[in-house]
């Protein structure tokens, strides 16, 4: 059985190789991104088993897309090439260690992940998995795609529903047109929502409490307060409000942190483990990602994350 199974687009990503502006600089790296498949590619490098569904274009870079996520040892094979329509890519500026000078450029309007829809992919795939992973960026890909995510929380999917909200602003026409990233929230199992997204979104101020009595439904939220650390509500532990400070780390690039956090919080998660354990590993897992330049890193071994999450408060605070 497949532990998790991530929905979403991924795309060609190139970062530049020196400093600068996107209208200076000549030259870039090439490498992937997709917040869903970065989940499913950091939790396999975490010793799960993984399938990322997706569409991409019958092009060399949906060849590249599949292959290298494949080589994460993530499952393709529900993956559907588009002959009409292209993959995804995307642009962004290294300079985002103080997040000012971060710029993203993505040419993905008509790609073939937008075309991805209740008739266009595998539906027993999508729910194969003991959890499967959604994100807000999917909502904003296409009136198809909406509808794809709205079927695959209608209560149907057997397991765990998880959504990280993933408010990506360059996305969505009007900041109002993303406040339907609340409705589908309210569907999922298990939401990580950073509290600036939740205030950028939705208009929701007030810390962790007032997001919660916004968003009571999901079993398990997660509110990310950023390099202070996140919170954790649990339905099931008597919704108990859990926080944890994140270690200080040197950032290098914050892209990719948010997913390496969900990986961690969801393998901590399979692993049955509670939530301010839960928290940690999002935390470590967060750190391996923040430290370097590209989307993806391996996260600490388990044995190493268990022993550091096992360490007193002290040592957290
Ligand atoms: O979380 C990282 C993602 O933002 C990045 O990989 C690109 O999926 C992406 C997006 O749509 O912004």
């Amino acid at each position: 059985p497949v532990d998790v199974v991530a929905l979403g687009e991924s795309m060609v990503t190139f970062r530049p190789t020196v400093p600068g502006r996107l209208a200076d600089v000549p030259s870039f790296d090439r490498g992937i991104g997709g917040a869903e498949s970065n989940v499913a590619c950091v939790l396999a490098a975490g010793g799960h088993r993984t399938r990322w569904v997706s569409r991409v274009g019958a092009d060399g870079f949906g060849d590249h897309l599949v292959e290298a996520i494949g080589a994460y040892g993530v499952d393709v094979s529900a993956v559907r090439r588009d002959h009409a329509r292209p993959t995804g890519i995307y642009f962004r500026t290294a300079g985002d260690r103080g997040g000012d000078s971060h710029e993203v450029a993505y040419y993905r309007a008509g790609s073939a992940a937008s075309a991805m829809s209740v008739a266009t992919l595998d539906l027993d795939a999508l729910r194969a998995g003991r959890v499967l992973h959604l994100s807000g960026i999917t909502a904003a890909l296409s009136a198809d795609c909406l509808d794809l995510l709205h079927a695959l929380t209608d209560g149907t999917t057997p397991g765990t529903v998880s959504f990280d909200v993933n408010h990506r602003p360059g996305l969505w026409r009007t900041p109002e047109d993303a406040r339907v990233l609340l409705d589908l929230a309210r569907r999922a199992d298990l939401v990580f929502v950073g509290e600036d997204e939740a205030e950028d979104a939705w208009g929701v101020t007030g810390g962790p409490d007032a997001i919660r009595a916004a968003l009571p439904e999901p079993a398990v939220l997660v509110v990310k307060q950023g390099s202070a650390g996140a919170v954790a509500f649990d339905r099931s532990a008597g919704e108990r409000r859990h926080f944890e400070p994140a270690p200080r780390v040197d950032v290098v690039a914050a892209v990719g942190a948010g997913d390496a956090f969900a990986a961690g919080f969801l393998s901590a998660t399979l692993r049955g483990l509670p939530a301010a354990a839960r928290l940690r590993h999002g935390h470590l897992w967060a750190a391996a990602a923040l430290t370097v330049p590209g989307d993806l890193a391996a996260p600490p071994s388990r044995a190493h994350a268990d022993r550091l999450v096992a360490l007193g408060a002290d040592a957290w605070g």
